[in-house]
C-alpha cells in the first residue's frame, strides 16, 4: 500500500464524497477558498510541475510562504512528487534565511511576494537553488508561481513508505541556532490519531482558526493535519494576529475551534475586559501551546468565552502536542497528562526517574518523533536517545499525575541553593491586575550571588504598580527568596515566532 501522506490527507476526501467541501478559506486579501477537489487537483499539478522541472526525490523545496491557500498546495504537492517541503518561519531576517537555505541545500524556493524584500539578499550567491518561484508578481531573476504550474501535468502521489522522509521543519528552539528537523510520512497521521482525535476531538463540521502559522509545527497540525483528517474547514489568515484582527475574524468566520498561544490569550482577555461584556461568538474548544499558559489567563478566558482552553506541550521534534489537559478535566496552570499514545518520564542529571513532587527533565516517547536533525550528528545523538526524545523542559508531577511546567533546563537557576523556576515567578507577577506579561531570568547581585530579575509588560493604559507591591505578591504566593530583586517595565518581551520567551536574550 502506498503510504504517501498526501493520499490519506488530500485525495481520500474525493472518494469519501467531500470533494465540494471548502478545505481552506482565506480571512484576508481576496478571501480566496479551496475545496477538497481543488486541493487534490492543484497539489497534483504542483507536484507535476516539480517533476517537469526535473526535481528529484528528496530534493528540498523551501517555502517562505505566508498563511495563504498556496501553502497547503505547495506542501502537499511536494509530497506527491516525493520532494521534501521545508516550510520556514516567515518572520526571519535575511541572514538567517541565507543560513537555512544553504544548510538545507534546497533546490527550489517558493516565496510569497510580500516577503521578497527580506528574502532577496538571502539568495544572492546561493549555489543550490535552481528555481525561485514567487507567489504574485515575479521580480527579475525569479519565476511566477502561476507560470511554473501553468499546464503542468497532474500526477499521482509517488510511492512512499510511512517511514520515508516527508518534510522538514526548522527549529531554533529557545537558543536561536536553526536545526532542520526531519519528519516521516507516518508522523502526520500519528499526531491526528493521538492529540487530534483523542484530545481535541476534531470533527468534520468544525471550522478551525489557528493564530499559530502553518510553518510552525503547532500551526501545521492545528490548521492542516487535524482539520484535513476529518474534512473540516480551516480559516487562514496571513497577517499579524492583533487582538482587533482576531476579534474581527472570529465575528466574520465563526470558528468552532480556536488555537492560540499564551501571549495572545492574555491580550485578548485584557482587550475583552476593557471593552466590557462577553464575546458574542461561541467557540467549541480552544488550544494553547508554545509555552505554558498562566492559570490566571486560562480562568479569565473561560469565564468570558465559556470555552475551555486545552493547554498542552509539544515540540517541533515530536511534531505536535504529547502532554495535555483534556476537555472536561482542565486544571489551569498545569500541562495535564500524557496524550494517549505517548509516554513521558522525568529524570535527574544521572538519568534516574525522579519521585513525585521533584523537578526533572521531561523525556517523551511516541509515534511522531522526528528522524533526527539534518547534519547535526552530535545534537541528534543527545536529543534522540533510542525511542526517547529529550525535551529540555523541566517539569514536576503532582499527586494526580498532572505535569507542572518549571522552565527550560537552561532557564532554571538556584537562589540560596534552592531551585527557582522563572515560570513560577512570572505566574505570580501576572496575577497583578496591571501586568500583562512577565519574564524572569537569573542575575548576579553586587556580591555575585544569583537572584531573580523580572521584565514586565503592562496592560494597555495601566498605571505602573509599585515595585514593592509586586515583590510582596511573589513573596506571598511562592516564597520569600523567590521575589525579583530588580523589576523593569518594557514594551514587549523577546519571543520566538511560537510565542516562547527568549530568556537568553534577556540574560544577555
Ligand atoms: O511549543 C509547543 O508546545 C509545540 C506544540 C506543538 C507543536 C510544536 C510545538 C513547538
Amino acid at each position: 500500500e502506498n503510504e504517501n501522506a498526501a493520499i490519506w490527507f488530500v485525495d481520500r476526501h474525493l472518494s469519501e464524497g467531500r470533494g465540494e467541501k471548502v478545505a481552506f478559506r482565506e480571512a484576508d486579501g481576496e478571501q480566496r477558498s479551496l475545496t477538497y477537489n481543488q486541493l487534490a487537483e492543484e497539489t497534483a499539478r504542483f507536484g507535476g510541475a516539480l517533476l517537469r522541472h526535473g526535481v528529484r526525490r528528496e530534493e528540498r523545496v523551501a517555502m517562505i510562504v505566508r498563511d495563504q491557500i498556496e501553502f497547503p498546495v505547495v506542501f502537499w504537492g511536494a509530497l506527491k512528487a516525493g520532494a521534501i517541503p521545508v516550510p520556514l518561519n516567515t518572520l526571519l531576517a535575511s541572514d538567517i534565511y541565507e543560513t537555512i537555505l544553504n544548510d538545507s541545500r534546497a533546490s527550489i524556493l517558493v516565496v510569497s511576494e510580500q516577503l521578497w524584500d527580506v528574502v532577496k539578499p538571502a539568495i544572492d550567491g546561493n549555489r543550490f537553488l535552481r528555481a525561485v518561484l514567487v507567489i504574485g508578481e515575479a521580480p527579475e531573476g525569479t519565476e511566477s508561481y502561476a507560470d511554473f504550474v501553468h499546464e503542468a501535468p497532474a500526477i499521482e502521489p509517488v510511492e512512499a513508505d510511512g517511514d520515508e522522509l516527508a518534510f522538514w521543519l526548522y527549529s531554533s528552539g529557545s537558543t536561536g541556532t536553526p536545526k532542520g528537523v526531519r519528519h516521516v510520512h507516518a508522523s502526520l497521521k500519528a499526531t491526528v490519531d493521538t492529540f487530534g482525535a483523542q484530545v481535541l476531538g476534531i470533527r468534520e463540521n468544525d471550522v478551525v482558526f489557528s493564530v499559530a502559522k502553518m510553518f510552525f509545527a503547532y500551526g501545521l497540525g492545528n490548521a492542516m493535519s487535524f482539520p484535513m483528517s476529518v474534512g473540516a474547514t480551516t480559516v487562514i489568515y496571513g497577517g499579524r494576529p492583533t487582538p482587533d484582527a482576531v476579534f474581527d475574524i472570529m465575528a466574520r468566520e465563526r470558528p468552532t475551534v480556536f488555537c492560540g498561544v499564551p501571549t495572545l490569550y492574555a491580550a485578548l482577555v485584557a482587550e475583552q475586559e476593557k471593552k466590557g461584556g462577553k464575546p458574542t461568538h461561541a467557540i467549541r474548544i480552544c488550544t494553547s501551546a508554545g509555552e505554558a499558559l498562566p492559570r490566571e489567563i486560562g480562568e479569565r478566558w473561560e469565564k468570558l468565552w465559556g470555552a475551555e482552553i486545552i493547554d498542552g506541550v509539544g515540540s517541533t521534534e515530536m511534531l505536535h502536542i504529547f502532554l495535555s489537559n483534556r476537555p472536561g478535566e482542565i486544571v489551569y496552570g498545569t500541562s495535564g497528562k500524557p496524550v494517549p499514545g505517548y509516554e513521558v518520564r522525568l529524570v535527574d542529571e544521572h538519568d534516574e526517574d525522579v519521585p513525585e513532587g521533584e523537578v526533572g527533565e521531561l523525556l517523551v516517547r511516541g509515534p511522531s518523533s522526528a528522524e533526527g536533525y539534518w547534519n547535526r550528528r552530535h545534537k541528534s545523538m543527545s536529543t534522540f536517545e533510542g525511542h526517547w526524545t529529550r525535551t529540555g523542559d523541566k517539569y514536576e508531577r503532582d499527586a494526580e499525575g498532572r505535569y507542572v511546567y518549571c522552565g527550560r533546563t537552561d532557564d532554571m537557576f538556584k537562589v540560596s541553593g534552592i531551585w527557582v523556576s522563572p515560570f513560577e515567578v512570572e505566574q505570580a507577577l501576572v496575577e497583578h491586575p496591571a501586568v500583562l506579561e512577565a519574564a524572569v531570568v537569573a542575575r548576579a547581585d553586587e556580591k555575585d550571588l544569583i537572584k531573580p530579575a523580572a521584565y514586565i509588560v503592562l496592560k494597555d493604559g495601566a498605571e505602573a504598580p509599585s515595585m514593592d507591591e509586586l515583590k510582596e505578591i511573589v513573596k506571598e504566593k511562592i516564597g520569600m527568596w523567590k521575589y525579583p530583586r530588580w523589576i523593569e517595565v518594557v514594551d514587549e518581551l523577546p519571543k520566538t515566532a511560537t510565542g516562547k520567551i527568549q530568556r537568553f536574550k534577556l540574560r544577555a
